[in-house]
């Protein structure tokens, strides 16, 4: 007999920037407990599934969980108690219909999600198989990793308005060889910057926070350690940027590096920095609400570079759908707690192979100990993922988790 659900249970835990989050508990029939927490971004997209936070200011900033612990204790406990955990669409959606809302605003995503994540989780646990093999059968495959090494724009008060600067082993031998190749190279930016007299310490997602100059400073430092470490830049390591762009564009403008510019300003800047270095991938160059820039930009450098749409599709196969057809980007950054349950973001996934997109598994800013997205990635084998900087432990934990994975795969 297939376990079922018998009790959901929930908790407000901290994440790695010290807010509240929450923890869901999934117990089944046969004693198996699935647990998942949910992590929170700082730079996020207008359109994301609503995080339900409390209302209660006087509490933990106006941050606290408890209503969404609540919901998962209550509504969603009553709605998936005596279902089947093995069938996660028709949880999701369950989860969806009780929520009523196009954003999931009244139960939260946060609630909502880790109630989805806890559900799957138990359901691999009681069939004794690892939790990536659940949900991507024998199809798994490792990701490439994406490693932010330097941080700024809302993750850091290093200045710099580019949110992030990641480094990418090119063609390694294997998930554990290219993970070397990066921390090697972690190592001598560390020396590098102390050596020119910059802090080393951290932003949010584990990379550097120096007070540089401009973001050329950033990847003329990048370039530096990559072959002080003994790589060849874009042969052996390559660069990747999430600017974040809706961060720094107000009135029609991006307020960049001290100066104005409009949006070919910004095509002209990227389409430079392209030529001089080896930069593979960036993610919302452009603001979520200039999706005619967005066009431009596909259109004019889409063939010699990946531009990964964060922002502006939050991982809504809805909006996705349109920005498939207006032809913006041609990848798709995948955050689970931007939609709100796995089986949109799966939707989503398959939208994206559907039309030709690439897909990058994301952590965000404010991470916990839950190494689902690792599984998520290889389980879906969806090619790509970033999970921040190769120090802070919620970080860590999900590419060790890929150096076990890799171990039952090789
Ligand atoms: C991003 C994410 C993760 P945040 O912009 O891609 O790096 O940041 O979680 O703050 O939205
Ligand atoms: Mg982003």
């Amino acid at each position: 007999m297939n376990a079922l659900i018998k009790n959901m249970m929930a908790r407000e835990i901290f994440d790695s920037r010290g807010n509240p989050t929450i923890e869901v508990d999934c117990l089944l029939s046969d004693g198996t407990l699935g647990r998942a927490s949910v992590p929170s971004g700082a730079s996020t997209g207008e359109n994301e599934a609503v995080e339900l936070r409390d209302v209660d200011n006087k509490r933990l900033g106006g941050k606290g969980v408890l209503e969404a612990v609540k919901h998962v204790h209550n509504e969603i406990a009553s709605a998936v108690i005596g279902c089947s955990p093995f069938d996660q669409t028709k949880i999701d959606n369950l989860l969806i219909q009780l929520d009523g809302t196009e954003n999931k605003s009244r139960l939260g995503a946060n609630a909502i999600l880790g109630a989805s994540m806890a559900i799957c989780r138990a359901a691999a646990l009681s069939q004794g198989i690892p939790l990536y093999r659940y949900i991507g059968g024998m199809d798994a495959e490792i990701p490439r990793p994406f490693f932010n090494v330097i941080n700024g724009g809302k993750h850091a008060d290093s200045g710099i308005d580019i949110q992030e600067f990641l480094i990418t082993p090119v063609a390694a031998t294997s998930f554990r060889e290219g993970m070397e190749r990066i921390v090697n190279v972690y190592h001598v930016l560390k020396n590098t910057l102390e050596k020119a007299g910059y802090a080393t310490s951290l932003g949010d997602e584990g990379g550097f926070a120096p007070k540089l100059k401009s973001s050329k400073e950033a990847l003329d430092f990048l370039m530096e350690s990559i072959k002080q470490a003994g790589y060849q830049p874009g042969k052996d390591v390559a660069i990747a940027m999430d600017p974040a762009a809706s961060e720094f564009y107000t009135d029609g403008h991006y307020h960049f590096e001290g100066k104005q510019l409009n949006s070919q300003q910004m095509i002209e800047y990227y389409e430079q920095l392209i030529h001089e270095y080896p930069i593979i991938s960036i993610e919302d160059p452009l603001s979520e609400h200039d999706w005619d820039s967005w066009r431009e930009m596909t259109h004019k450098l889409g063939n010699i570079v990946q531009l990964v749409g964060d922002d502006i599709f939050v991982t809504n196969p809805k909006i996705f759908t349109k920005g498939i057809s207006e032809q913006i980007g041609n990848s798709i950054l995948i955050k689970l707690n931007q939609i709100g349950t796995i089986t949109e973001s799966i939707q989503t996934i398959r939208l994206a192979r559907k039309h030709g997109y690439s897909t990058m598994i994301s952590h965000r800013s404010g991470e916990t100990e839950d190494t689902f997205i690792a599984d998520f990635a290889a389980g879906m084998a969806a090619g790509q993922i970033k999970t921040g900087s190769v120090a802070r432990t919620e970080r860590v934990a999900k590419y060790n988790q890929f150096l076990r994975i890799e171990e039952q795969l090789l």
